[in-house]
């Protein structure tokens, strides 16, 4: 037998494969489908990347598997192939864009092909191929009829250097994601897509798609769903109100001062009023130069100017506040302008902090005591008592005055009910005398904030309901009176040190009096019972939060962080905009019969220097007749951005040669719609990376939405399973790039390795949704792993149907046993090995586990090689599971084996659960019913010898010390219980 040649092997089928059209999905067809999709790739210069090889190979196992499972698969590739690498490089040198496309997907073809993954190449797709982006226009001009596509004047990110406007996704950290220097902001005519109209939908309906945790809280957060109210303030002596958006209008009685963002359109207008007007003006003009995230940074000092002269009517108690201008607050979030309210909010607090405004305390926290004979006795109506917390103090030694209660084991502070007419502070030090017997104590500070508890009272027996406020006080010297001897039989008096408070109190509070020690202020953003509120005082926050908004004539709003979409770019290498501008129409769609529109062939490709898309010197091509009034009119000269192609290519897959509509609704409805079970129809598995979990999956999930508002597509969700793979790293651990001189040419290593083992190393290298750092020198283990397997085969003889050949190994060692014997247990233990590599395998390609299958399977291969003897049926089974993995190896083993059919159409094998039973079992040993040790014995071992290891076991010799049991029970297959 010849040796493992991965070059002939990998050849020799990739040639068959293709000739046999081995992976076309079939269509029409009666069969049950599946769909496996992974992000089709941008066709760079660099050529494939490790990345590409990771994800594509998990979807090539896991439709490799489908298959053997007797589906309909439909794996398909395409090239997403608009983008600006290409453009720059057509800027650079002259070569069009179309040329650099061609070139760069050939490359990518022959590289995908030369891994042997199983696309269905005859439904190859290019997003800049005209056929292609026909429909991408036709869907555009869907959006433009249907009112979701329009044109408006925004501010839009500006990237100076690229000359392009960039979607706020696209500005990282004040930067452009493409070229890295600074953005700045420009007003701009721009085509938008109404993506916020679909917002709550794609919030909504994220409960029935299959999608990561991770994924579905990516998504919610981007969509950023928000519940709560606007209200109008009135603008002192003017006739303007400012309109707030709060999700907390529960907290209106504690607006302490109102906030504008620096771009708000009243500032303009009651600039008369505003006496501080260049200090304004600078704080405006300063704020522009500055980048969303940049302003709303957790970390960042906040910065205002208070609008001297101009004052606002708080609606909820008709204060007087003053305005602000601030930073913080964004201009397109909401509206654009915030109630503040310090003490409930944490920007809010420290802007009001820094210049020193009213912090008012509105809620009060509410701590309920759940546990033992302390807990609230729901349904029983409390007995409400106003009382006080003492914070004692220690200046010498920084301990506090607790005390800890006898009789419940109850420790804390000194708390005590308040008289009517006492103040605070009066009940507090009459608490302390009582309870401690200190009286020297200095006022030191009364916080704001009280407190609510819920608790049963053990002393007094009733149910309580108790509203503390606290008092904190430093001692001024140890003189101290008698205590009475009933307070010193109830309780101890201790001064415990402030770091070991934590430990000290058990009362539920506890953790609150920490807090409010470590900060007077406390703010507590939480729920709580409403306070100084008028005649909601005394009410639950969440409960009043509609009752407070119509009360001050506010309205319940849902609001999303979500923007529009800025569908246009200023760039040639995109689809143009199908639309036409007439002088007297305005804007008209180019009829159906005109699409596509294509790309005028340009000298220049270059945007101007207005920043207008080269199309726009096309004169030849921007003037022509309205369609509508045959009038003079202009093209639109814009371009789609990259996502464009992207946000629907995967029904394209289904129907990708139609030229009359974008897909047959048969063809979607196959490898799309709803199935019989409880599928609830779209791709069946998509994979991809998590960067583009905020764009391509968000966009794409709208555009498939309004399309299936349109009837045209059989579900409203695109994917029903969406899962994500770690990102390979450079070997120091940082990002993969060729750019940076640390890539790894994957075309090298196929060379050297073999496309099998590279599928295998990627697949091997570490958990598949976690990052990894590529190591070149992890591939030899994968190859060693497939040349074993190779030289298993070796051992098979022509006219034997078992294995023959050298004992190797561990049993060897073993005697006493006949070879014949010894062969049968080789067969049970490969049998076994086997069957539970098939369980493992099975399962974990399921659940993307592709490391630890590939290491089951080289336990399996280790079996194989120690028996004696290894039926060809059991290693051909092992070929079947190992083929998703590494196909060309497992197809040319197949093949020597005398198979004429191909592997990959082979039935997945079963396991049966009967032989990978594990023959051993614990046996648990009690010692008079008290567990003492355990025990590993074979199944349906006999109760005399159990007993006897049972007796012998070290600890239970210990317990015995010599005597002899009383009695023994033994429970089958479970425990054994040795009575003394
Ligand atoms: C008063 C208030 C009191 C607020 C309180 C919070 C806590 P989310 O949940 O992210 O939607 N806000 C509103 N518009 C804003 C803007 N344009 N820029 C910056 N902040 C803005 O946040 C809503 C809350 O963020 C709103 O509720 C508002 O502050 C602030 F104890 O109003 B809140
Ligand atoms: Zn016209």
């Amino acid at each position: 037998m010849k040796s493992y040649d991965h070059k002939r092997v990998e050849k020799k089928w990739q040639t068959i494969w293709e000739k046999k059209k081995a992976d076309k999905a079939q269509f029409p067809s009666k069969k049950k489908k599946f769909y496996g999709l992974i992000e089709f790739p941008y066709p760079s210069g660099i050529g494939l990347h490790v990345g590409h090889i990771r994800s594509n190979t998990a979807m090539d196992i896991i439709c490799r598997k489908r298959r053997m499972e007797g589906y309909n698969v439909l794996y398909p590739i395409g090239w997403d192939a608009f983008g600006l690498p290409t453009e720059n490089y057509a800027i650079k040198t002259g070569i069009h864009p179309i040329k650099v496309t061609k070139q760069n997907t050939d490359n990518f073809r022959k590289q995908l092909k030369a891994l042997g993954f199983s696309f269905d190449w005859s439904r190859e797709i290019n997003t800049t191929d005209p056929k292609y982006y026909k429909w991408t226009q036709w869907i555009f001009l869907q959006f433009f009829k249907k009112g979701l596509a329009y044109k408006t004047k925004t501010e839009i990110n500006w990237c100076p250097s690229c000359k392009i406007g960039l979607a706020n996704e696209e500005v990282v950290g004040g930067n452009c994601e493409r070229c890295g220097g600074p953005t700045e902001k420009r007003e701009k005519e721009q085509w938008m897509l109404a993506i916020t109209k679909y917002a709550d939908r794609l919030d909504k309906d994220l409960d029935t798609v299959d999608y990561l945790p991770k994924i579905k809280i990516q998504q919610r957060n981007w969509i950023g769903k928000s519940e709560g109210a606007e209200i109008n303030f009135k603008v002192s002596k003017t006739v303007f109100d400012i309109k707030v958006f709060t999700t907390r209008p529960d907290t209106i009685f504690g607006a302490t001062y109102v906030v504008l963002a620096p771009e708000h359109a009243l500032i303009e207008k009651i600039k008369s009023n505003i006496k501080n007007w260049s200090e304004v003006e600078e704080y405006i003009k300063d704020s522009k130069k500055k980048t969303e995230v940049e302003r709303t940074a957790e970390d960042k000092v906040k910065t205002g100017v208070e609008l001297r002269g101009v004052t606002a009517i708080n609606p909820a108690n008709k204060e007087e506040i003053p305005v602000w201008i601030a930073d913080y607050v964004l201009a397109n979030y909401g509206t654009g302008a915030i109630m503040a309210v310090p003490a409930h909010d944490e920007r809010d607090y420290e802007f009001a902090k820094k210049y020193n405004l009213p912090i008012n305390h509105v809620v009060e926290p509410v701590f309920i005591g759940t546990e033992g004979e302390a807990a609230f006795r729901k349904g029983e109506e409390p007995v409400n008592r106003n009382a006080v917390c003492a914070v004692v103090r220690n200046p010498v030694d920084d301990t506090y005055l607790c005390v800890s209660w006898k009789a419940f084991k109850m420790q804390g502070l000194v708390t005590g009910g308040m008289e009517d007419g006492e103040s605070i502070e009066d009940a507090a030090r009459r608490e302390i005398l009582e309870e401690t017997g200190y009286k020297n104590l200095k006022l030191v500070h009364v916080p704001k904030i009280a407190i609510h508890t819920f608790f049963y009272h053990r002393v007094k027996q009733v149910n309580r309901h108790a509203r503390f406020n606290f008092v904190f006080f430093d001692l001024i010297n140890t003189e101290r009176d008698t205590m009475s001897a009933e307070d010193q039989k109830l309780h101890d008096v201790l001064w415990i040190a402030k770091k070991d408070l934590k430990d000290f109190f058990n009362v539920f509070e506890g953790e609150f009096i920490l807090n409010l020690i470590d900060n007077p202020d406390y703010i507590h953003t939480g729920p709580g019972i409403l306070h100084y509120s008028g005649i909601f005082s005394g009410i639950d926050s969440e409960q009043a939060k509609k009752e407070i908004t119509k009360f001050v004539g506010g309205k319940t709003v849902t609001k999303y962080k979500l923007r529009d979409w800025v569908f246009s770019r200023q760039r040639y290498w995109g689809e143009p905009i199908p639309l036409i501008n007439c002088e007297k129409c305005g804007w008209v769609p180019v009829p159906d019969k005109d699409l596509p529109v294509k790309l005028p062939k340009v000298t220049k490709y270059k945007p101007t220097d207005t920043g207008e898309s080269p199309l726009a010197a096309m004169t030849s091509w921007v003037n022509v007749k309205c369609p509508k009034c045959k009038g003079k009119a202009k093209r639109e000269t814009d371009t789609m951005p990259n996502w464009a192609g992207s946000s629907w290519y995967f029904m394209r897959y289904a129907d990708p040669k139609n030229n009359k509509e974008f897909a047959s609704k048969k063809s979607l409805k196959y490898w799309m719609g709803p199935g019989s079970d409880h599928y609830q129809g779209g791709v069946n598995w998509y994979n991809g990376g998590m960067e583009h979990t905020t764009l391509h999956l968000l966009y794409s999930r709208f555009w498939h939405k309004f399309l299936y508002d349109l009837k045209l597509v059989p579900t409203s969700e695109p994917y029903a399973k969406r899962t994500s793979h770690g990102l390979i790293l450079a070997d120091d651990g940082s990002k993969f790039s060729k750019s940076k001189g640390n890539g790894v040419d994957p075309m090298d290593i196929i060379k050297v390795y073999g496309a099998d083992t590279v599928r295998l190393y990627e697949m091997f290298m570490g958990p598949f949704d976690q990052a990894v750092s590529w190591n070149s020198d992890g591939l030899v283990g994968p190859r060693r792993f497939l040349e074993r397997v190779w030289k298993l085969a070796q051992r098979i003889s022509e006219d034997q149907k078992n294995f023959s050949g050298p004992r190797v190994g561990r049993r060897n060692s073993r005697s006493g046993l006949s070879q014949t014997t010894q062969n049968s247990s080789d067969l049970f233990q490969v049998k076994k090995a086997l069957h539970k590599t098939i369980k493992k395998v099975s399962e974990d390609i399921d659940t993307m586990h592709f490391n630890t299958a590939i290491s089951s399977m080289m336990m399996l291969a280790s079996e194989m090689e120690r028996a004696a003897q290894v039926s060809k049926e059991d290693y051909k089974t092992f070929l079947q599971v190992l083929a998703p993995f590494a196909p060309h190896i497992a197809e040319e083993l197949w093949s020597m084996l005398g198979e004429k059919k191909s592997i990959h159409t082979s039935t997945w094998p079963a396991w049966d659960n009967s032989i990978i039973k594990d023959d051993e079992i614990k046996i648990v040993i009690q010692v008079n019913g008290k567990l003492r040790s355990e025990l590993m014995v074979g199944v349906d071992e006999s109760e005399e010898h159990i007993k006897n290891q049972a007796l012998s076991d070290a600890v239970v010799q210990k317990y015995l010390q010599g005597k002899e049991p009383r009695k023994i029970i033994y429970v089958k297959n479970r425990l054994i219980n040795v009575v003394i």
